[in-house]
């Protein structure tokens, strides 16, 4: 068991940590309610390795694949759920839940993926509402006989397109559930596997037919209220690394032209180019971005976020603009290695902790500096500023939402692991 300082002793930390960024002009009382006002979707799929809980042998596939084989995942939707409040217990704010189409609960029954309706969530919601979560979606588009060819939505099988189609359009319509059940807009985000292992030699024919098919499955006028759609693009994944049909300019060009949501994942470019610069670039053009932040280790590896430099710079990207409200916040990692509640609580904790040092940046002096093009003050204070007080607003931050204080967290998973996890077979 980990020990941590006392209540006074933060206490009195934040009390000097708030005068020393006071100094700095910063309000940290104003950051920190902008703080509890920014919710981050946590995705579902950390909890069983993304797995599902459909009535067939799960499969693995489309280019994902969680390592590892940590003792204790979930189940069942009901450890599942127990697991994720688990995490939410133990991180500060009021948050989403981000749901894929196979974790359906059918009742036994074997409901294909096209034939998915709102029903099949029926539970996913009332946990939601409960909890005072909103809730977003994603078709799973991958794992299943249909997609063994490595193609669906611009599959050359028509009748796989149609039944991928099918699918889409089942997943709009039970995030527009969602969205008015929980009342607050669900993201239903669109991603698909489709690719080549090798060299093609017909880039473009996969692209044209999932123009079409996309077109298809936003056809129906579904209210912004209730659901909003987003498409993600990828550079390559296992199985696809000369090719994805999906690609960054493909999805650009389809968001800005339909109007769409686009989904920029953290993983999904080449390994040295990050998300954050990408930002503002196409918030220029569309209203609103769907980030899944995430973390690659040389490649598309999803591993759990950490507070680097790439989340920091992302944070800052969304405080600096003022673009919380035009940007959905998004986690996408899977890592099966270590125990997956504490992947959540990390990850999740690292996402918000980023967002509240961007919030207590002094960004009016960085500015000022820049715009008298002093830029040696510029990179001297951002040197200087990494090192202000942030963890001990964290610190009361947390104390005063309830939640576990720094180690403290880490403690609770021990227990948990002890009393939940290690009683599963
Ligand atoms: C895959 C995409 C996608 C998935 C989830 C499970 O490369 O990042 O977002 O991780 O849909
Ligand atoms: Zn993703």
């Amino acid at each position: 068991m980990f020990s941590r300082p006392t209540d006074l002793q933060i206490e009195r930390s934040f009390a000097v940590a708030s005068e020393v960024y006071a100094a700095y002009g910063v309000d940290v009382p104003a950051a920190l309610s902008r703080l509890a006002e920014i919710p981050i979707s946590l995705h579902c799929w950390q909890g069983d390795d993304v797995g599902g809980f459909e009535n067939v042998e799960a499969q693995s596939g489309g280019g994902i694949q969680a390592t590892g084989n940590y003792p204790g995942k979930a189940r069942t939707a009901d450890e599942l759920r127990q697991d994720a409040e688990k995490a939410l217990s133990l991180i500060p704010g009021r948050h989403r839940f981000n749901l894929h189409a196979m974790y359906a609960e059918t009742n036994g029954k074997c409901v294909d993926r096209n034939e998915l309706a709102p029903e099949h969530f029926a539970r996913w919601i009332d946990w939601a509402k409960a909890l005072g979560l909103g809730m977003d979606f994603n078709p799973t588009c991958f794992a299943h006989p249909k997609a063994d060819s490595g193609f669906t939505l611009s599959s050359a099988d028509a009748g796989v397109r149609r039944f991928w189609i099918e699918h889409c359009i089942a997943c709009r319509r039970i995030g527009a559930a969602i969205g008015k059940a929980l009342g607050s807009p669900a993201v239903t985000n669109v991603w698909i596997p489709d690719g080549m292992k090798d060299i093609p030699i017909d880039r473009n024919a996969p692209r044209q037919r999932l123009v079409e098919a996309l077109d298809a499955v936003f056809k129906e006028e579904i209210d912004p209220k209730l659901n909003l759609d987003a498409v993600e693009s990828k550079l390559f994944g296992i199985g696809s690394e000369c090719y994805v049909v999906g690609s960054h300019e493909f999805y650009l060009g389809y968001a800005v032209t339909r109007k769409k949501l686009l989904t920029l994942d953290a993983g999904h470019f080449h390994p040295t180019e990050t998300i954050a610069d990408k930002i503002c670039s196409v918030l220029a053009y569309l209203p609103e971005l769907l980030l899944h932040v995430s973390r690659g280790v040389r490649w598309d590896s999803d591993h759990v976020v950490i507070l680097n430099d790439d989340l920091r710079a992302t944070a800052e990207e969304i405080i600096r603009h003022g673009f919380e409200k035009r940007i959905h916040i998004g986690l996408d990692f899977f890592d099966a290695s270590i125990n997956r509640i504490a992947a959540w609580v990390t990850g999740t904790r690292a996402m918000l902790k980023a967002i509240l040092i961007a919030l207590l940046e002094p960004t009016h002096l960085l500015r000022a500096a820049e715009d008298a093009g002093d830029y040696t003050a510029r990179l001297a204070l951002l040197e200087e500023i990494k090192t202000l007080p942030s963890g001990a607003v964290w610190d009361c931050y947390c104390l005063e939402r309830g939640v576990p204080v720094g180690t403290d967290w880490i403690n609770a998973v021990k227990q948990y692991e002890n009393d939940v996890l290690a009683k599963r077979g």
